[in-house]
């Protein structure tokens, strides 16, 4: 026997799927992973629900910090913030979810980390400025241009997760 919301389900399996299609590129930056906090960082965005798509860990090279943080190169921290960045590996993922540039920025917390708020990555286990453990996609655009700069298309992976229905609803 077939209700009308089993009839129903496919197509709103389809919607919800759809909705989720927003990539940000998130970096756990050399302070993290060398002050072993990446399992708790990553555990903070897979209890959220987010799907993560991709993933590479890389020493990051000078040349690709540069082209990372452009829109900042006429800034005085530019250069520390590239050699810093280049100086030790770092784990660079894309993750997606329906509004998850936003969300995680929201979860990252104030830039650094004496600003940010508890409960944020930045606000729980940082207090300088340029050693705040996580970088992420500021918006669509930065977020497209970003996942480039890392990842090759065919690198990035379109899965199910399976629990997708309970984190985002059979109804929504
Ligand atoms: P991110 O790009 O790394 O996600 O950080 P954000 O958007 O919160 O901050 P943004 O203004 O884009 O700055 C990029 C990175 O530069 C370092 N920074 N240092 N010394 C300084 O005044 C200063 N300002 C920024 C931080 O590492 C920041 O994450
Ligand atoms: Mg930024």
């Amino acid at each position: 026997m077939c209700s009308d919301s089993d009839e129903l389900w496919p197509k709103r399996y389809e919607h919800s799927r759809r909705r989720m299609s927003e990539r940000t590129l998130l970096i756990i930056k050399p302070d993290c992973i060398q002050r072993h906090l990446t399992g708790e960082i990553i555990g903070r965005f897979e209890r959220k629900g987010l799907k993560l798509v991709a993933a590479k860990f890389m020493q990051i090279s000078e040349e690709l910090s540069r082209q990372l943080y452009a829109v900042h190169q006429n800034k005085p921290f530019f250069e520390g913030l590239v050699k810093s960045l280049s100086s030790s590996p770092s784990l660079v993922m894309v993750w997606e979810a329906e509004g998850v540039i936003e969300m995680a920025r929201k979860m990252m917390g104030a830039t650094f980390g004496y600003d940010a708020e508890p409960g944020t990555i930045r606000g729980d286990f940082g207090c300088s400025k340029g050693y705040n453990l996580i970088h992420g996609s500021d918006s669509a655009e930065s977020a497209e241009q970003e996942i480039q700069l890392f990842f090759k298309p065919n690198e990035t992976i379109d899965y199910e997760l399976a629990d997708g229905n309970w984190l985002y609803g059979k109804n929504d």
